[in-house]
């Protein structure tokens, strides 16, 4: 692919990165140093024209709705978070999958009345219960959310789960599944109007990426 624009491209390391790496590859994008490895948070690739930023997994939207970045791969357990606003997010990669679930100890019970849930998902877990037509009080944390119910903070977790091992490390047992996540490519709204042709053909072959990947 020609990159005839200069295109910036926001990510996360990690699971991420990974498995957004040979996505690139098909549109002939290769980086010039390993985020593992590298102090670097601006990463250089084969196309001059081509950046790729590397941040926090939950800042991706805030650089790519400022146009810090043209693009990202955020996963949608974050864009749930975010709101999505000042983005497009035109394609699901498919990638870095699990899903969002309610958790809790040996006979926890879902029912019940100002129930505490502790998470990382404020907005997703309060948008649940309130479906459920349930009154909870949500308790924010950053990480280990495994460790709440264990220790009294609250009653039941939200949280991500892939093999459900970490949630069987500490005793906890699946209740409730929310939705499936997966990481979607997101663009800039005025990147997506300014280098549409380009964002559009990158769009196309990175669509056929996520095609032959699935076969
Ligand atoms: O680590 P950091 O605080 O910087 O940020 P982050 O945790 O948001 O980033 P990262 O790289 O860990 O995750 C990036 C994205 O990967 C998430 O936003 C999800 O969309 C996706 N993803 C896919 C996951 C998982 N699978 C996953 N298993 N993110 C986190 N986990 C964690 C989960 O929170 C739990 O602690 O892994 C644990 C559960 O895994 P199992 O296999 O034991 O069930
Ligand atoms: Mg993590």
């Amino acid at each position: 692919m020609i990159f005839d624009k200069p295109i910036t491209i926001a990510l996360s390391k990690g699971r991420i990165f990974e498995q957004t790496m040979p996505l690139l590859a098909h549109a002939g994008i290769e980086p010039r140093d390993d985020p593992e490895t590298s102090r670097k948070l601006i990463l250089a690739t084969n196309h001059s024209n081509v950046k790729l930023l590397i941040i926090r997994a939950t800042d991706v939207p805030t650089y790519v709705q400022w146009g810090a970045a043209d693009m990202g791969v955020a996963g949608k357990d974050v864009l749930l978070e975010h709101g999505g606003e000042g983005l497009y997010e035109p394609l699901d990669l498919n990638i870095a999958r699990c899903r969002l679930m309610v958790a809790g100890a040996e006979g926890a019970r879902l029912d019940g009345d100002r129930l505490r849930i502790a998470t990382k998902y404020v907005n997703s877990a309060r948008r649940h219960f309130a479906a459920r037509g349930q009154q909870v009080e949500i308790i924010k944390l950053y990480g280990s959310m495994e460790l709440a119910p264990l220790v009294g903070l609250s009653d039941l977790i939200v949280d991500l789960v892939e093999s459900g091992n970490t949630l069987k490390a500490n005793g906890l047992h699946t209740l409730e599944h929310i939705t499936d996540i997966s990481s979607r490519l997101i663009v800039n709204r005025a990147s997506w109007k300014m280098k549409h042709a380009l964002v559009a053909r990158f769009l196309d072959t990175l669509r056929e990426a996520v095609s032959t990947a699935a076969d």
